[in-house]
């Protein structure tokens, strides 16, 4: 009985995520779930994102957390259109939480949405929000060894980051090994290395971004 109800969850949370991203669609926006555990850098990739990006695509951001507009107000700062959710102790954003900040986000002038997801990573692996691709960011300081421990995330993954690579000289943390184990996992998602501090491999990732953005939106790549 418990299996079936939270098969009815999960169901009822995909068949909004599939409307989620008919609206999406029909607005011509690229939208993008970014996970990772609390602390690994998805408010501080957005930021940096953003800054690279201005004057060439439309940013708009959705922050999830459990609770506080810390990451809003920090992403407002920057003027872009933002929305907080307080999931209010929940672990996760789920497809119905993401409709409802649709309502008030002004969709026809957003070209590119990060939602960033509740950090951890776990349970933000299990809902579909109805976003075109899912990026999962792992900071060095975690360790190489998360593949194996929560490979949910890492097998639905379409992009891998790993963030905070200026501290690798500091760290016993064996990008290769990453890789490794991540590749044995999943086979197809991409993995770029980053510092959202220095900026290094950053431009990457907007390649990435500006490759995967709709057809319609024409952008000039970054020197
Ligand atoms: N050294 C280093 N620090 C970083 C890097 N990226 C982010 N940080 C720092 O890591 C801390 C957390 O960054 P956030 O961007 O807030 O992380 P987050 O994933 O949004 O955190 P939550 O929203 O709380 O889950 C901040 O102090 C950042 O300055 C990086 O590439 N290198
Ligand atoms: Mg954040």
């Amino acid at each position: 009985m418990k299996v079936k109800v939270l098969k009815d969850i999960l169901s009822a949370n995909e068949q909004i995520a599939e409307r989620n991203r008919r609206l999406l669609d029909s607005k011509r926006v690229f939208a993008i779930n970014l996970m990772s555990s609390p602390g690994a850098g998805k408010t501080s990739l957005i930021l940096e994102t953003a800054k690279r990006l201005r004057g060439k695509v439309r940013i708009g951001v959705i922050e999830g957390d459990v609770s506080s507009s810390l990451d809003a107000e920090k992403v407002s700062q920057e003027k872009l259109p933002v929305i907080q959710i307080n999931t209010g102790g929940g672990c996760h954003l789920d497809a119905n939480m993401t409709s409802r900040a649709f309502d008030t986000l002004p969709l026809e002038d957003i070209e590119l949405l990060f939602i960033e997801n509740v950090g951890n990573l776990i349970c933000p692996a299990e809902f579909e929000l109805g976003v075109h691709k899912k990026v999962l960011l792992l900071s060095t300081p975690e360790g190489d060894d998360k593949p194996y421990k929560y490979p949910l995330m890492f097998h639905i993954a379409d992009v891998i980051l790993i963030n905070k690579i200026d501290l690798l000289p500091y760290l016993k943390f064996d990008t290769e090994s990453f890789s490794k184990a991540v590749k044995g996992i999943n086979q197809n998602a991409e993995i770029f290395q980053v510092s959202c501090t220095t900026g290094q491999g950053i431009q990457d990732w907007i390649s990435w971004v500006m490759a995967n953005m709709h057809p319609s939106v024409s952008i000039q790549p970054q020197e």
